[in-house]
């Protein structure tokens, strides 16, 4: 059995300049990239969405981005547009390592639904194919980096860890939104999931 590296989000709308700009989110790239020469296996994903992407404050009458509203999945934070498919700000930063990259897993790509984990959409139901990709590779423990560390890093790694992955969450090479408290929240989430977080 092996391990796998997982890059989320490392993509230009997410990094200083973007639109949904994480602070300081451009300093972890030459650290990620140190990593991923050194992986068994390495494997992106790009939050990848359509214009009209039912998480953006802009298809909603009068919301206000960071605003929350209820989803037939339940709770959604509404966004700036961001990532939009095919948009150089949906491309990943200009200096991370991508050729190193043996799989890129798109989410996020179906209107009415966001996805922040890279196994599951925002309905917990839905699977983005991840976990078959991992276990017909034989690989059992997943070391986690990018962004955002509260949102789509923290529902990756807590999926990840539910469904049986050993799991470590370097935090020193992911930034956070921290949204009200939703830094703290994440931590104590994956801790309580069994995720392993080092570098905090
Ligand atoms: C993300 C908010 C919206 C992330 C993606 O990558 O953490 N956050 N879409
Ligand atoms: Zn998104």
């Amino acid at each position: 059995m092996s391990e796998a590296l997982i890059v989320i989000d490392v993509q230009t709308d997410f990094c200083p300049g973007g639109a949904l700009a994480v602070a300081g989110g451009d300093q972890i790239v030459p650290g990620i990239n140190a990593l991923m020469a050194q992986a068994d296996a390495v494997v992106l994903t790009q939050d990848w969405h359509p214009a009209n992407h039912s998480s953006f404050a802009s298809q909603h009458d009068g919301a206000a981005p960071f605003s929350l509203i209820d989803m037939p999945y339940g709770p959604q934070v509404l966004w700036p547009d961001h990532c939009i498919q095919g948009t150089d700000g949906a491309g990943f930063h200009p200096d991370l390592a991508v050729d190193r990259a043996e799989l890129i897993i798109r989410k996020g790509f179906r209107r009415g639904i966001d996805s922040y984990s890279a196994f599951f959409e925002n309905d917990h139901t839905t699977p983005t194919g991840l976990e078959g990709y991992l276990r017909s590779r034989g690989v059992d423990r997943l070391v986690m980096v990018g962004l955002a560390t509260d949102f789509c890093v923290n529902y990756s790694a807590v999926d990840a860890a539910k469904l049986g992955f050993q799991v470590q969450v370097r935090a020193d090479l992911c930034r956070a939104i921290d949204l009200d408290g939703s830094l703290a929240a994440a931590v104590q989430g994956m801790q309580q999931a069994g995720v392993q977080i080092s570098g905090l």
